[in-house]
């Protein structure tokens, strides 16, 4: 698991701190209300998808040490303008309206399907995506179609875990390790998982080296 253990990656102070730096240089660049009015791609790039409410804006503001950049409600469905982040001139962070907004859909909807088509399509530049998880819920159905569509599309993402101070210690373990399994069925998940809370600032060092380690030097 990608958590911020004594002995890892995480262990490097000077790589850690860089990291810091690097997101806490974080500005809001554009919201495209639309796919064609992406700004052009000129960075490595950082997609956060998932679930409506799962965390997705917290998560980067949690990244970044910024509260209010970008904006976190109660109400799922917050987010429907693509938010784009960047990081000095090393990286872009890219807020993607989330799946599962309407009541009771159990598919992805086909407008979101579209949309992420559409962007995937236009982004040779995109690095990563980070597929947020409720620790609380584990991985759904219509999580699974959204692996499957990244699968097709042969976009590597990392399975991360979102707040994770919801669940007991114990608890996390179990979560964990089924996640990480079923991220192993899938060809283009990434073979580890992260697992975090952006409330308690859990694991935020270690997804933070992952990400920088994609960033133009
Ligand atoms: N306890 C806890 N709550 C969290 C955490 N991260 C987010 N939340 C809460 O979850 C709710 C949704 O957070 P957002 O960051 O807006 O979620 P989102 O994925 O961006 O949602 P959409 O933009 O609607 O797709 C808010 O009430 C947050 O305060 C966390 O780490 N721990
Ligand atoms: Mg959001």
């Amino acid at each position: 698991m990608v958590e911020d253990e004594p002995g890892g990656d995480a262990a490097d102070p000077a790589r850690i701190e860089a990291a810091r730096i690097l997101f806490s240089k974080a500005g809001f660049i554009a919201g495209a209300p639309s796919i064609d009015t992406l700004p052009v791609p000129t960075l490595p790039e950082i997609a956060f998808v998932g679930r409506s409410n799962v965390g997705k804006s917290s998560l980067i503001n949690a990244l970044t040490g910024r509260r209010g950049l970008a904006r976190v409600s109660n109400t799922p469905g917050r987010t429907r303008e693509i938010n784009f982040f960047q990081l000095d001139s090393h990286l872009m962070l890219v807020d993607l309206p989330g799946y599962g907004y309407a009541k009771a859909s159990k598919l992805l909807a086909a407008e979101w399907r579209a949309l992420i088509f559409a962007y995937l399509r236009g982004r040779a530049n995109l690095k990563r995506v980070i597929l947020l998880i409720d620790a609380r819920r584990g991985v759904g159905e219509i999580d699974r179609a959204a692996m499957k569509l990244l699968d097709s599309a042969a976009v590597s993402y990392l399975l991360t875990l979102t707040k994770l101070d919801k669940l007991r210690p114990a608890e996390r373990e179990a979560r964990a390790a089924e996640v990480l399994l079923e991220s192993r069925k899938h060809p283009a998940a990434y073979p580890e998982i992260a697992a975090t809370s952006a409330g308690k600032s859990i694991g935020l060092d270690n997804l933070r080296l992952h990400l920088a380690a994609l960033a133009v030097q």
